[in-house]
């Protein structure tokens, strides 16, 4: 096969429409929500989906590449840290006897932009592109590489179809000068430096064209610009090549250009093709291991995929100096920064399909605890209060001010009162040591952080004259409401936390004595303190109504307006625009799952055959889902309830958040939580699944349409595979690898060895 014809073939996508994401033509009032859901990132490097080509002169130069971690703060004064995009390496600019032929997308004839999921690339075909005297047929390809990080691949395609005249392909970087600071601007490699954060950033690059199946030399037009001109006929193949490598370096004072240029040569020497196929294997693994198969829903299917690409593309194991933010890298909405999100909606998907990249996630966590403990000093308490919203570094970043919808100035309150981000923190710790069993983990960073949030809990809370202890001043998940005293969830999480850090102190002490001398030492932690922090649990205000079994969602809750939200169905903006701030605050309407939430992470919390059903039944209602991270968890609830129909419909809720854009709010990026949460909605509700101390148990509520479910999890080290058919009424678990262990279906327990097949009935009885 002639290279040319490899290319070609590279630059098909994925047959299988149920593997693409297409989009036809161009629309302008969409372009910036399409360039959000067609974008490809492996976890260091994000580029959103805009179109290459140079639409001419623009005055502002849209954002496309980020890169992990590269934060800075810009100016000094009222300036909110965020993620500094990078230089565009992909502009590329034609020009037809010397005139530039400027591609304003919406003057290409026609135009098919597809995201290829299965191979995580993004490819446009069908571009003709058409001047006076010339006729261009244009297919393009770029990728990320999710084998070599560092490395970035563009390939484009021409085909003259019309046209015997002078042409010029020139291959430039776009925004050299746009939130970095050149270092050092050479012909290959560009060097920048954050203006305050002490970060560096490298990029180096090599073009190069082939006509008709020959290399054609560039002429060099200065710094990071080639070109190649050559006299054009009909006919002709015309094969572009670009790659770029990209290293960032976070230690002041340091040259990261060697390294990029060596990175680059690497990927040179293994060729396109042999970049694209280690990125191609890449990808086929993550999907062995993370897909989901849904037989009987296409849209459910498309869902999902959709999900776990933008999942995948998320995170990067090799990097623990940087988590996820509540935008991926795929738009600077909220500026890049870290929330809770990662830990609540993002952790189960990794840590139960990708170990590895929830390790580094929660080790971005360890190495923030010093930020964690300055903010909890700072404020007058013990141990670790992380950020509402973190950075680079892990110290509060949340703006203290923004402009509300009607154009008044809001105080954001967040940063001080949202704390429920450390029992969130210790909860995905916990889910990741139980899941994996990863007890170096747990030795080197995640007892240290169990135990400093729980110490920060202590302290937070105060015993008072009723002999309970309260945690007042806070904002719950649910943000309508502030400066609300003993939120339920924010409680019984915190004492969830307290306790797990106690189990953890005794585990320690009676499995690993040395390991514990040596971290209660160095944290100064007695014996005395660890009653103190038994009493404080134990005395900790919950909310919970004996008479009802309804958790109260604060203090003072359940006095506030009713108000009957199936009045207001069909209004297009939120709730607190509708009824007014102080209205809603006076009001118990929710913002997003707040009891609700408690309810999908604690479960055994809410005791009793009806507990759980009596707090779904009067909170679901009274949620707006002002937030995009509340329908998946509501859904979530309603699967593990048994209430199928209700949960489809908030699966589809959540899909449509990016999909089709419902929030109005998919330019600022994807929102990775809601596509954390369609994974948790179908893996944890749908199929039930939790995890025991013996093994794996399930539940399974399918919706009506699904004939069978199929995933894959890891546990300890294994790895199993879960069918499920509803058909028939069986589930069918494969153990891939590792040791023998139990799969239970509504807790009726299987001995689950490789190579011995197992088929169990999953009929109520
Ligand atoms: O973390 C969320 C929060 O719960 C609601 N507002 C948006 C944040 C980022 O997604």
């Amino acid at each position: 096969m002639t290279e040319q014809e490899a290319m070609q073939r590279v630059l098909q996508p994925t047959s299988d429409p149920a593997w693409v994401l297409n989009v036809d033509g161009y629309d302008p009032l969409r372009e910036s929500s399409i360039e959000s859901r067609f974008a490809i990132s492996n976890g260091f490097l994000g580029i959103r989906g805009a179109r290459a080509a140079s639409r001419g002169a623009r005055w502002v130069v849209p954002a496309r590449t980020y890169v992990a971690g590269l934060f800075d703060v810009s100016g000094t004064e009222h300036a909110t840290p965020g993620l500094v995009p990078a230089a565009d390496w992909l502009r590329v600019r034609f020009l037809a006897a010397g005139e530039p032929l400027l591609l304003h997308p919406g003057d290409v004839s026609s135009h098919r932009m597809t995201l290829d999921l299965r191979r995580g690339a993004l490819l446009s075909r069908g571009s003709r592109l058409k001047a006076p005297e010339l006729g261009l047929h244009a297919q393009t390809l770029r990728l990320v590489s999710l084998s070599d990080r560092a490395i970035g691949l563009q390939l484009i395609q021409l085909e003259v179809e019309s046209g015997a005249i002078d042409v010029t392909i020139e291959a430039s970087f776009e925004g050299v000068e746009l939130g970095l600071i050149a270092d050092r601007l050479d012909q290959d490699l560009g060097v920048w430096r954050t203006a305050q954060s002490g970060k560096h950033l490298a990029m180096a690059s090599e073009p190069s064209l082939q006509i008709d199946g020959r290399v054609q030399p560039p002429t060099t037009l200065g710094k990071l610009t080639w070109s190649w001109s050559w006299k054009c006929r009909p006919g002709q193949i015309v094969c572009f090549q670009r790659f770029v490598a990209v290293v960032r370096s976070d230690i002041p004072d340091t040259d990261p250009g060697r390294e990029a240029r060596d990175r680059l040569q690497g990927a040179l020497h293994l060729g396109w093709s042999g970049v694209f196929a280690a990125h191609e294997a890449a990808w086929t693994k993550r999907w062995h291991h993370s897909g989901v198969e849904v037989d009987g829903d296409a849209a459910a299917q498309r869902a999902l995929r959709f999900a776990i690409y933008h999942l995948t593309s998320a995170a990067n194991p090799a990097d623990e100096s940087v988590s996820i933010g509540a935008r991926a890298l795929t738009g600077d909405d909220y500026h890049g920064h870290v929330f809770w999100d990662t830990e609540i909606f993002l952790l189960p998907f990794y840590v139960l399909t990708w170990p590895e990249a929830a390790r580094a996630l929660l080790m971005y966590r360890f190495h923030t605890l010093p930020a964690a403990r300055a903010k909890a000093a700072r404020m007058g308490w013990r141990g670790a209060l992380y950020a509402w919203e973190s950075a680079a570094t892990g110290a509060e970043m949340t703006p203290e001010e923004v402009l509300g919808p009607d154009r008044q100035v809001i105080r954001i309150l967040c940063g001080t009162q949202e704390q429920h981000i450390s029992a969130d923190i210790a909860y995905a710790v916990w889910q990741y040591w139980h899941a994996t069993g990863d007890d170096g983990f747990l030795l080197e960073a995640g007892a240290e952080i169990l135990l400093e949030t729980a110490r920060f809990w202590a302290s937070r809370a105060t015993l008072e004259a009723d002999g309970r202890c309260h945690i007042r001043g806070v904002i719950g998940p649910d943000e309508y409401h502030e400066h609300i005293d003993d939120n339920a969830y924010t409680n019984v999480m915190a004492r969830w936390n307290i306790r797990r850090a106690l189990d953890i102190a005794a585990a320690l002490r009676e499995r690993w004595p040395a390991c514990w001398t040596a971290l209660a030492g160095r944290l100064r932690l007695d014996e005395a303190e660890l009653k103190l922090w038994r009493s404080v649990a134990d005395t900790l205000i919950d909310g919970l109504q004996p008479t009802t079994g309804l958790f109260e969602q604060f203090a003072g809750y359940f006095g506030l307006e009713d108000i009957d939200l199936a009045k207001y169905a069909g209004r297009t903006v939120p709730m607190d625009v509708v009824l007014g701030r102080e209205r809603t605050q006076q009001s118990q309407v929710v913002k997003q799952a707040d009891v609700v939430a408690l309810l999908g992470l604690l479960p055994e919390e809410f005791k009793g055959e009806t507990a759980a059903a009596a707090n779904f039944r009067y909170y679901e209602p009274r949620c707006s889902h002002g937030s995009s991270l509340s329908p998946a968890m509501h859904g979530l609830v309603a699967a593990r309830m048994g209430d199928t129909e209700m949960a489809l419909r908030f699966f589809h809720r959540t899909a449509d958040i990016d999909l089709a854009d419902t929030q109005v709010a998919t330019d600022g990026g994807i929102h990775i939580a809601a596509l954390g949460g369609i994974w948790m909605l179908t893996v944890l509700g749908f199929t039930g699944l939790s995890l025991r101390d013996d093994g794996i148990d399930i539940d399974p509520h399918l919706p009506g349409d699904w004939h069978s479910l199929a995933f894959r999890v890891q546990w300890r080290g294994r790895c199993l595979k879960i069918s499920i058919d509803q058909d028939r009424q069986i589930a069918e678990p494969t153990l891939e690898a590792g040791e023998p262990m139990m799969f239970s279906v509504r807790s009726k327990r299987h001995e689950l060895r490789q190579g011995a097949g197992l088929q169990v009935s999953t009929a109520h009885p």
